[in-house]
């Protein structure tokens, strides 16, 4: 019996997933390209996936577990748990207009147009406002469109901030604050329950470790 682990293929939080593991004492051979792999030491299957497959993997039971961002959790509104914080991949989703725009309060988004690739926790943070606006789903490059005339504000994933400065915006509201989180499927069977408690004492561990 295994468990079965799904982490970033290659993007922000492949490096770190891997890393985590390998601080819990988790030796996973990650050979490039590789779509799946098995630890030597410790009952763990892992899956190199999209992050935003990831929830739905979860939810279906294809995974047991699953290191992705809070933020795609929410986004994809699968039945999942979170079951434990890691403290990387750490950024927010911030609401940004341009420069110019003499920004007063979240009043001033009524009837805009917002670009974002969270339309599901933009949309809930607009209405719990009482705001009404537009929502543009773009997948990408969401911080060219108030620059080329497709949307007033944006609604995008932002860490250090330069990327918004570099395309002439500013942040304006904070609507999440994000960290990469281990996801548990809701019905593990007791098998698998008791090797995710094992590995959760060992990701606990780690943390006390590095506070
Ligand atoms: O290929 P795949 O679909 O798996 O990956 P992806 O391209 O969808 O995701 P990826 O690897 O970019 O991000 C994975 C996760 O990392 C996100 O879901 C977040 O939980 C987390 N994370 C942390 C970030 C950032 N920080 C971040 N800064 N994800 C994206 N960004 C982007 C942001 O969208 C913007 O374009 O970085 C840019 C802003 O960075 P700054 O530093 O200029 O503010
Ligand atoms: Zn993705």
């Amino acid at each position: 019996m295994k468990l079965k682990i799904a982490i970033q293929k290659s993007g922000r939080l492949h490096e770190d997933s891997i890393k985590l593991l390998k601080e819990c004492g988790i030796d996973i051979n990650n050979g490039v390209n590789k779509l799946k792999t098995e630890a030597s030491n410790f009952p763990l299957e892992v899956f190199f996936l999209r992050d935003d497959d990831i929830p739905q993997y979860i939810e279906d039971g294809v995974a047991d577990i699953g290191i992705v961002g809070e933020n795609v959790v929410l986004e994809k509104q699968k039945q999942v748990n979170i079951v434990q914080k890691l403290g990387f991949g750490k950024c927010r989703l911030s609401m940004a207009v341009e420069k110019s725009f003499d920004y007063t309060g979240i009043q001033d988004l009524h009837n805009k147009r917002i670009a974002t690739s969270y339309p599901v926790i933009v949309g809930d943070f607009l209405k719990s406002n009482g705001i009404s606006a537009e929502i543009h789903e773009i997948s990408g490059s969401v911080e060219i469109a108030p620059g080329i005339g497709l949307a007033d504000a944006i609604c995008d994933l932002v860490s250090s901030g330069s990327t918004l400065f570099m395309n002439g915006l500013k942040e304006v509201e904070t609507v999440l604050k994000s960290e990469a989180v281990l996801a548990a499927c809701h019905d593990l069977q007791p098998a698998q329950q008791q090797l995710l408690d094992k590995l959760l004492f060992r990701i606990q561990a780690v943390r006390k470790a590095k506070n």
